[in-house]
């Protein structure tokens, strides 16, 4: 174990230690689970909604978000509504958000993926069909974590994916609304919003009330009532992946500006206090320059306190021996994002097996991609870029297969379904195929 002394904000770990390995497990355990108790209040939540529609989720409503509305009525924003929110916006917001929304499109679009079939010698037409979802749901947080740029991220891929109606969902504690989200709205191509959150909103998607319809799929970030209440939800509807605390890996080969390095990894930092910010280098005097960066601008931080507490309980400076060190600590971590902040990043994608977003070269600020460069900021967290992917277009859609038998085709299929049918004693199947056979 190191020297993690008290000069120092994060924990300094090195591959040369003998117990580096169970350091870095510790470092990395997250608890993703949650416990009995918050489980059964969901659940009741959920059965209620379901059972009581509208008059459960207005109730609930009132009493978590404070609110004294007699009518889900009362919690629906119209389309023009989200429109006048991005008329009023300041110029340069309203541009802002305009053009991250486009380039998110674009991106999105390249993502479409193509129907296809091929056909045998015999005529028989075999191919896979791909169609979007009839209706999405679109969780949006409220209070502190209401961030505009995750209603472009979640709704945008809908949208282009051909999704016929997205539905959106944000609590307004206080009766708080947020207009850059309501703006953010109009832009992605939401077609409704009801001001309500928690898990009461995820059973009012997922089952349907009296005004809320049902939709297929919820997707987008949410506490640990939302994403309890997702999960319980998973089978009636579609679900993305349950999001755990942002994290970013950086690597460094040395010859980026230390104070860059810093702000980047306070940039997932301030987030929350779970977040997690991990530098890695084998440059030690370099990794020395940027530790002492982060404490410089620690105090020019508005968000000092949350960055202090992210860096202390979940922080790391990690000293390897080379590069293919690094290649290692990286795929071992699988970060939701990775800065490879080091001269010929291209040649390092051949060798980095898991990471769900990765940023290439000195230039390339994790910043840029959670707004605007665009691609999807919705990512794999606490190591799950092992299996699976950023949310994207193919989130929004499925595929059916296609078979279309020539008269040929279903004669030859015939013969061994026929086969395979009886070996299974499944003797209406075999007779299924066998009218098929000519003779
Ligand atoms: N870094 C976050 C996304 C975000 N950043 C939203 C700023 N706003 C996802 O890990
Ligand atoms: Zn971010």
């Amino acid at each position: 174990a190191d020297k993690a002394t008290s000069d120092v904000s994060l924990t300094r770990l090195s591959t040369a230690d003998a117990d580096f390995d169970a350091s870095l497990n510790a470092l990395l355990a997250w608890e993703g689970v949650s416990d009995a108790d918050v489980r059964h209040r969901v659940d009741e939540i959920i059965a209620a909604v379901r059972t009581r529609g509208d008059a459960a989720l207005v109730e609930a409503t009132n009493r978590f978000d404070r609110l004294a509305v007699s009518g889900v009525g009362e919690l629906i924003l119209s389309a023009d509504r989200l429109r006048q929110a991005y008329a009023g916006l300041p110029d340069e917001q309203r541009d802002a958000l305009a053009h991250a929304a486009e380039r998110i499109r674009v991106y999105h679009e390249h993502q479409k993926p193509e129907s296809w079939h091929y056909t045998e010698a015999d005529g028989t037409l075999l191919g896979q069909q791909v169609m979007p979802l009839d209706r999405a749901g679109i969780y949006v947080p409220g209070g502190k974590a209401a961030y505009p740029s995750s209603v472009l991220m979640n709704a945008i891929p809908a949208h282009v994916a051909g999704v016929r109606e997205i539905i959106m969902v944000v609590p307004t504690p206080d009766g708080v609304l947020n207009e850059l989200v309501l703006a953010a709205a109009h832009l992605a191509g939401v077609d409704q919003v009801f001001t309500v959150g928690g898990a009461q909103a995820v059973a009012a998607l997922a089952y349907g009330t009296e005004t809320v319809p049902r939709v297929d799929k919820i997707v987008g970030p949410g506490n640990i009532y939302v994403a309890t209440a997702k999960r319980a939800v998973f089978g009636q509807v579609g679900i993305d992946m349950i999001a755990g605390p942002s994290e970013i890996l950086v690597v460094t080969d040395g010859g980026t500006d230390p104070e860059w390095l810093a702000m980047d990894l306070f940039s997932q930092a301030e987030h929350d206090e779970d977040a997690q910010a991990i530098l890695v280098g084998w440059e030690r005097e370099h990794l020395a320059a940027v530790e002492e960066a982060i404490e410089r601008l620690l105090p020019t931080m508005e968000r000092e306190a949350i960055i202090r507490q992210s860096l202390a309980a979940r922080g790391a400076s990690i000293l390897c021996r080379d590069r293919d060190e690094a290649v290692e600590l990286i795929n071992r971590i699988a970060p939701e994002h990775l800065e490879l902040s080091v001269a010929g990043p291209r040649d390092w994608l051949p060798g980095i097996r898991h990471a769900g977003a990765i940023f290439l070269g000195r230039h390339t600020a994790e910043a840029l991609g959670d707004y605007c460069a665009g691609p999807n900021h919705v990512l794999p967290t606490s190591g799950t870029a092992r299996f699976s992917s950023p949310l994207g277009v193919y989130d929004f859609q499925k595929r059916s297969s296609l078979i279309e038998c020539s008269a040929e085709g279903a004669s030859a299929l015939g013969r061994t379904a026929s086969v395979l049918a009886r070996g299974e004693s499944l003797t209406a199947h075999a007779r299924s195929a066998e009218n098929r056979i000519e003779p």
